[in-house]
């Protein structure tokens, strides 16, 4: 006799009870929206799968999902997620937040987890803002964003490049999603998540409350023109005639994944003598 079939997972059965309190029209329900559906797409157990993230409006997304999650520090999230898929090798991890929690705060880890190359899938909506805070200039805001009293006069700071930065600092898959573009976003985040090694999907996430004038973005993106490449240096050219705005696979490259050996963890005693002083 046959075992009974195990249905398969749907969409649905990735999100939590939880209700997201996002602003109506805010990005951030496309993407939540994609996640689940590229986690049915592969089929992926939800004990086997942990979303990880910092603080911010985007960062309440793991909570949002039925899987395991850590709703963690503003800026940590890929230390946090770093330490997990260390101790936990078998675990699908994925990390999300904004470009404020990614880039500015968080900046120093966003290099260093690129260079490492763990094997993890970090999502970034990018609104160009501090949502949560209401509304401060994040580092990839224009530096003529005029907003009330916080930014009277703009920044009049160049924008942080968050995929050239990425492809100099060693990420081995970098790719532009959009809100926008639910069925586009899922795509990529099944890529993202199957490419072993550290997966970069910037998504241009638009914040409908400090910058509604993103409803412009459905107008200005376009699919990626330059075509996929496996070739840093050239990738590297391409990426600097990028407009911001290009939608797709920008790079992916089979590089050595980083990721420490099992060891047995040494009881608290054994610590506590190599650090007696
Ligand atoms: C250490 C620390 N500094 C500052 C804050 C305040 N804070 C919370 S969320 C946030 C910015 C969130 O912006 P972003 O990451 O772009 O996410 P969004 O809300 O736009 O999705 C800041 C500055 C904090 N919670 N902790
Ligand atoms: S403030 Fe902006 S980023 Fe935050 S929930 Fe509202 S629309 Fe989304």
């Amino acid at each position: 006799m046959n075992a009974p079939a195990i249905p398969a997972l749907k969409a649905k059965d990735y999100k939590s009870d939880l209700k997201p309190i996002w602003c109506p029209g805010c990005g951030d329900f496309a993407v939540l929206s994609a996640v689940t559906k590229a986690l049915a797409y592969l089929q992926l157990a939800r004990e086997q799968v942990a979303m990880v993230s910092g603080i911010g409006c985007s960062s309440r997304l793991p909570a949002y999902v039925d899987s395991f999650g850590f709703h963690g520090v503003h800026g940590r999230a890929l230390a946090v997620a770093s330490g997990l898929k260390a101790a936990r090798p078998d675990l699908t991890v994925l990390v999300a937040g904004g470009d404020g929690d990614g880039f500015s705060i968080g900046g120093n880890h966003f290099l260093h987890a690129c260079r490492r190359n763990m094997d993890l899938t970090y999502i970034v909506m990018d609104n160009e803002v501090y949502g949560m805070t209401k509304g401060q200039a994040s580092p990839t805001t224009q530096p003529d964003w005029i907003h009330g009293k916080l930014t009277p006069r703009g920044t009049g700071v160049r924008r942080f490049q968050p995929p050239a930065i990425a492809l100099a600092a060693g990420a081995s898959f970098i790719a532009r999603g959009f809100a926008g573009d639910p069925s586009g976003l899922t795509r990529l985040l099944v890529e993202a998540i199957q490419h072993p090694g550290f997966a970069f999907v910037h998504v241009l996430s638009p914040c409908q409350t400090f910058r509604p004038e993103q409803k412009e973005w459905k107008q200005r993106v376009h699919a990626c023109r330059m075509g996929t490449t496996d070739n840093a240096a050239e990738a590297a050219r391409l990426i600097q005639a990028d407009d911001g705005m290009a939608l797709g696979l920008l790079y992916a490259e089979r590089l050595p994944v980083w990721q420490p050996p099992n060891q047995v963890s040494a009881g608290l005693s054994e610590i506590e003598e190599e650090f007696r002083v």
